[in-house]
C-alpha cells in the first residue's frame, strides 16, 4: 500500500488517523508538496486527475481517492476498530457530521480555491484569512448545535466510540486554528477534539507531527 501525502493536508490527516487506529502502516509514503504545486505535476495527475491528496494505492494497483471514500474503504477492509456505528440512523448522523467538514467546508479552503481567489480576484492575505475564518465559523456553529443538542453525543461525536465524524472534527479543529477561530463558543466541539487527541493513534497523525512540518 502506498499513501500520497503531505504534512499539512487536512484530508490526508483524516486518513492517517484511520490508518493508525487500524494498525495499518503503508509500505511507502510519497510526499506531494502542495506548497510547490506538485499535485499539478504530470506524475501525480496520472494518480489523481483531481490533483488532490490523499491518494491510496493498493497492492493490486487500485487507486483510492477522496478521504471519506478511503475512510469507508479502510473500515470495510479492516473492520477493527469500527469507524461507523451499526445502526442506520446513527450511521447517517456520523456521515452527515463528517460531511459538514469534508464536503461543505474543507473544499472552500484548499490551495486551489485560495490560489484562485488570490490570482483571479486579487484577494490579499487578510482577505483569505477572513474567508477561511468565516466558513470555519459557519460550520463550527452547525457542528456545535448538532453535537451539544443531541443525546447521541457522548465522549465522542457518536457515543463513546471513535467514528469518522471524530476524524473530521479533528481535521476541522486544525483548519479552525489556522484561520484563527476562537473555539470558546464551541465547547462540545472543543471537548471532543481534546478527547480524541488523548489517543496516541490520533495525536501522532497531527499535521505538525509529520516529517517536513514546521515547529508550529
Ligand atoms: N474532498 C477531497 C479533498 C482533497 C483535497 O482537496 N486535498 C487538498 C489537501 S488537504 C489538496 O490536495 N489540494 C490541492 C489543491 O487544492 O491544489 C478529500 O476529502 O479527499
Amino acid at each position: 500500500m502506498k499513501l500520497f501525502t503531505f504534512w499539512r493536508s487536512l484530508a490526508t490527516y483524516r486518513v492517517r488517523i484511520a490508518l493508525n487506529l487500524k494498525g495499518i502502516t503503508p509500505d511507502e509514503t510519497i510526499d506531494v508538496n502542495l506548497q510547490h504545486g506538485e499535485q499539478r505535476g504530470d506524475a501525480f495527475v496520472r494518480i489523481n486527475p483531481m490533483m488532490a491528496i490523499p491518494a491510496l494505492v493498493e497492492d493490486d494497483g487500485t487507486v483510492l481517492f477522496e478521504s471519506l471514500a478511503i475512510l469507508e474503504y479502510l473500515d470495510e477492509t479492516h473492520p477493527n476498530p469500527p469507524l461507523l456505528p451499526k445502526e442506520p440512523k446513527a450511521r447517517a448522523r456520523v456521515r452527515a457530521l463528517a460531511q459538514i467538514v469534508a464536503a461543505d467546508t474543507h473544499p472552500l479552503i484548499v490551495p486551489r480555491v485560495r490560489e484562485y481567489l488570490e490570482h483571479e480576484y486579487k484577494v490579499d492575505a487578510a482577505g483569505l484569512m477572513k474567508w477561511g475564518n468565516h466558513w470555519h465559523e459557519v460550520s463550527l456553529k452547525a457542528l456545535e448545535t448538532q453535537l451539544a443538542g443531541s443525546p447521541q453525543t457522548g465522549r465522542f461525536a457518536q457515543g463513546d466510540q471513535i467514528t469518522i465524524a471524530d476524524l473530521c472534527l479533528c481535521s476541522h479543529a486544525v483548519g479552525a486554528h489556522y484561520f484563527k477561530c476562537d473555539l470558546a463558543p464551541f465547547p462540545t466541539f472543543k471537548r471532543i477534539v481534546e478527547e480524541c487527541n488523548k489517543i496516541d493513534a490520533i495525536a501522532r497523525a497531527h499535521p505538525l507531527k509529520q516529517p517536513g512540518a514546521p515547529a508550529s
